[in-house]
């Protein structure tokens, strides 16, 4: 067993709690498309279009679900609309199924690795700093020893922040306060893992770098920095989206992936939205993994994202 464990029942009721809103946002609306219908025709899957495009699953993925259902409703001639909500779990299952991006069942850290470098990009407010506590938490009930490095400088409270989850998850942070060149907090980071002997670094960055170019720099720079001293670092580059901002979402993952190499992704906030088709489009749409998905405030509300329990549990009837 890896370091992440099974998808334990606590996982699950985290997950299905999370996704309560879409989930049921969905089932309401499914409900409705198929008033006073039998069969599944013409109009039920115009209904059930408008429903996924409002559930923010996106235009593409969206138009690939339906030509899948139609496709089945030219092949089975008739199906019963009452089982629409099952029709839909399993065309959307095998769709995310066929794309080539593996499910992590775990996070093994390649042991050449160490540490193991993450640098942590997003913009504004999506919830890097929350999900790079969490990260630290998983890790670390793994038996990885963790260091933090607070490279957003642009604001005191960032700093305060990272280390006030540096504090509560018990792992150190290594910050010089705000205003300090962030390649160099980053630098002294990677530097203090390697010295302590860590298994992983993580690097909080700004979000808030006004255009692409001054990303761009800012972002090859740490990035520079950190290679002095592990030339392949970082190892992950980790985009955060902020899953209650639907197609916003989708906008931030083809700008970030035009500036810099993502190689995962992390999907928030997917509790407090009933947008969280958003996963399903972006997973589809994207060929970097949705490596975690968020789906709550707590230290325990981030997730090892996997494809099938996600579809499961947003199509599980309550
Ligand atoms: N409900 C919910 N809230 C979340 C989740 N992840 C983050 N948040 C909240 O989102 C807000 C912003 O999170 P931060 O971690 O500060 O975001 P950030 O990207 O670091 O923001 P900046 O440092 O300002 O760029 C906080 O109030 C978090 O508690 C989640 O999965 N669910
Ligand atoms: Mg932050």
């Amino acid at each position: 067993m890896g370091i992440f464990g099974f998808f334990s029942k606590e996982k699950k009721e985290s997950l299905d709690q999370g996704l309560q809103k879409t989930s049921e946002s969905i089932f309401s609306k499914l409900s409705k498309a198929v008033v006073g219908k039998s069969q599944v025709d013409e109009e039920v899957l115009d209904q059930l279009e408008e429903i996924l495009i409002t559930s923010d699953v996106g235009v593409d993925t969206t138009i690939k679900i339906i030509r899948r259902i139609e496709e089945r409703v030219a092949r089975d001639k008739y199906l019963n609309s009452s089982e629409l909500d099952v029709i839909l779990r399993e065309e959307i299952a095998s769709l995310l199924e066929e794309n080539n991006t593996q499910d992590l069942l775990d996070f093994d850290i390649p042991s050449d690795k160490k540490p193991y470098v993450i640098m942590v990009v997003g913009v504004n407010g999506v919830g890097k700093t929350t999900t790079i506590g969490k990260l630290a938490n998983l890790f670390k009930n793994a038996g990885k020893s963790v260091v933090l490095g607070a490279a957003d400088t642009f604001r005191a409270a960032a700093v305060d922040q990272l280390i006030l989850w540096g504090d509560r998850v018990g792992v150190p942070v290594v910050s010089h306060g705000m205003n300090i060149d962030p390649a160099s907090v980053a630098f002294d980071a990677v530097k203090q893992g390697m010295d302590s002997g860590a298994d992983i670094v993580i690097i909080d960055t700004a979000g808030r770098l006004h255009t692409k170019v001054n990303l761009m720099n800012e972002l090859s720079k740490i990035k520079r920095v950190m290679q002095k001293f592990i030339p392949d670092a970082p190892h992950e580059i980790l985009l955060v989206l902020d899953g209650s901002t639907g197609q916003n979402a989708f906008i931030q993952a083809k700008e970030f992936t035009k500036v810099t190499e993502i190689s995962a992704l992390a999907i928030t906030k997917l509790d407090g939205t009933a947008k969280g088709g958003v996963v399903i489009g972006i997973s589809d749409q994207f060929k970097i993994p949705v490596k975690y998905i968020g789906v709550g405030e707590k230290m325990t509300d981030l997730q090892l994202f996997n494809r099938k329990e996600f579809v499961d549990s947003l199509f599980k009837k309550k």
